[in-house]
């Protein structure tokens, strides 16, 4: 298995990390830290040193309750940093947005991914994917991020969520977009209860079974915190654990804050056999 990220081809035979690069403001992690695009691009660098084989750059919060960024303020912080990372950087360039105007411009500033929290359901988000040649995270999420976590519902989560991310799937690959474009994510804590997220991190294999990548985001999320007792930087035990089941149960994209560590704890997993069947 395998995904194409415009020019670059990268092999999912093993699970790889996607490296998580905050710009904004009030992100939890590094919040404010890495704005400037010169500080940016050393974080990156250091990020892919560590063995990131994307790196994921979010200008646009999506924690659970945080207020929506006006296009116009999402490209003056992202477009001059995915510039400075797209002309360096040796892997893709992903970049964390649901608006269609954002997609574009990054794309043409060198991004290779768009990882959609909203699975490209804007209005012109399936265009903008399809008349690029860039690869596409499909994320699931019930609800809106300002009030996702209010009240979240449903009958039989697994089934639920394989169901929207199929749909999706069909959807972006009627347009045009390949199936080796396309990747699927669950999208832990959007819009679902701790029963909800240990049921999808149980019923992973499912997702999988539909033959695209999976793509898993659990890094220092509050289901580790809920589990753990742990302060969000006291995660990273958790966050390691939480990786490994995943990939164990058929994730082959691990979107990590702490890549050295989860690198690491792939590297054992892969070696180890326990994945032979998948
Ligand atoms: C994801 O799962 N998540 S941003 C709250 C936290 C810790 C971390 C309370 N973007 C995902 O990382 N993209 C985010 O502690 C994502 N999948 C994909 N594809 C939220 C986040 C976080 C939120």
């Amino acid at each position: 298995m395998h995904l194409q990220c415009g020019r670059h081809r990268i092999d999912l035979a093993h699970p790889v990390v996607m490296g998580v690069l905050n710009v904004t403001p009030d992100s939890f992690s590094d919040g404010g830290l890495y704005l400037e695009p010169a500080a940016a691009l050393d974080r990156a660098v250091q990020l892919v040193e560590q063995g990131a084989a994307i790196v994921d750059i979010g200008g646009e919060s999506t924690r659970p309750g945080a207020a929506p960024v006006p296009a116009g303020e999402e490209l003056r912080r992202v477009v001059p940093i995915v510039e400075r990372l797209a002309g360096t950087l040796s892997v893709p360039v992903s970049v964390d947005t649901r608006k269609p105007e954002v997609m574009r411009a990054v794309l043409a500033a060198g991004a290779t991914m768009v990882n959609d929290v909203m699975a490209l359901r804007a209005p012109g988000a399936v265009e903008a994917i399809a008349s690029s040649a860039a690869a596409v995270c499909l994320m699931h999420m019930q609800g809106e991020p300002g009030t996702m976590q209010a009240a979240p519902r449903y009958g039989d989560a697994v089934a639920e969520v394989r169901g929207f991310l199929r749909v999706r799937a069909a959807d972006c690959m009627a347009a045009g977009i390949a199936r080796e474009r396309l990747v699927v994510d669950p999208g832990f804590g959007f819009g679902k209860t701790l029963e909800h997220n240990l049921a999808l991190l149980a019923g992973l294999s499912a997702i999988a079974a539909d033959g695209l990548p999976v793509l898993v985001g659990l890094s220092r999320k509050r289901m580790i915190g809920a589990l753990t007792g742990r302060a969000e930087d006291e995660r990273l035990a958790g966050s390691l654990a939480a990786a490994v089941v995943a990939a164990i149960n058929g994730a082959r994209i691990i979107r990590a804050h702490d890549v050295a560590a989860t690198v690491d704890a792939l590297a054992v997993l892969s070696a180890s056999g326990a994945m032979r069947d998948n």
